[in-house]
């Protein structure tokens, strides 16, 4: 009887330690998605902040003007093109990449911006 009362304390033990481990592991999932997965690119002071973003099949990007003009952002490479048109000051726009690439991001009214959005699939 001792050892059964052992082996019910132990197993207790056992489902305890398993439920810690899933709750640590969610929290580290959630964490880690959050911070290597930036999904806004600003456009700010003539340049698309950051300039370099690296996403999965089909995540979101959203590109914010925090400039006081406008912006034309577009891509035109194989697989990513997109033009969100004149985009104003303050204005967000939510672009969803489907496909895996290396895409290059320009501004129609600004030829001097440039960014990248690499995805993974
Ligand atoms: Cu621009």
């Amino acid at each position: 009887m001792a050892n059964l009362k052992q082996a019910r304390r132990n197993w207790r033990r056992r489902i305890v330690a398993v439920l810690a481990l899933t709750t640590a592991t969610g929290w580290l999932t959630v964490g880690g998605l959050y911070a290597a997965t930036p999904l806004v690119i600003e456009q700010s002071g003539i340049a698309f902040l950051p300039k370099t973003v690296t996403i999965k099949e089909g995540d979101t990007v959203t590109f914010l003007n925090s400039d006081v003009f406008g912006h034309n952002v577009y891509s035109d490479s194989d697989g990513g093109e997109f033009d969100i048109g004149l985009q104003s000051t303050g204005a967000e726009v939510p672009v969803t990449f489907e496909n895996a690439g290396r895409f290059t991001l320009y501004c129609r009214i600004h030829p001097r911006m440039r960014a990248v959005v690499i995805v993974t699939d």
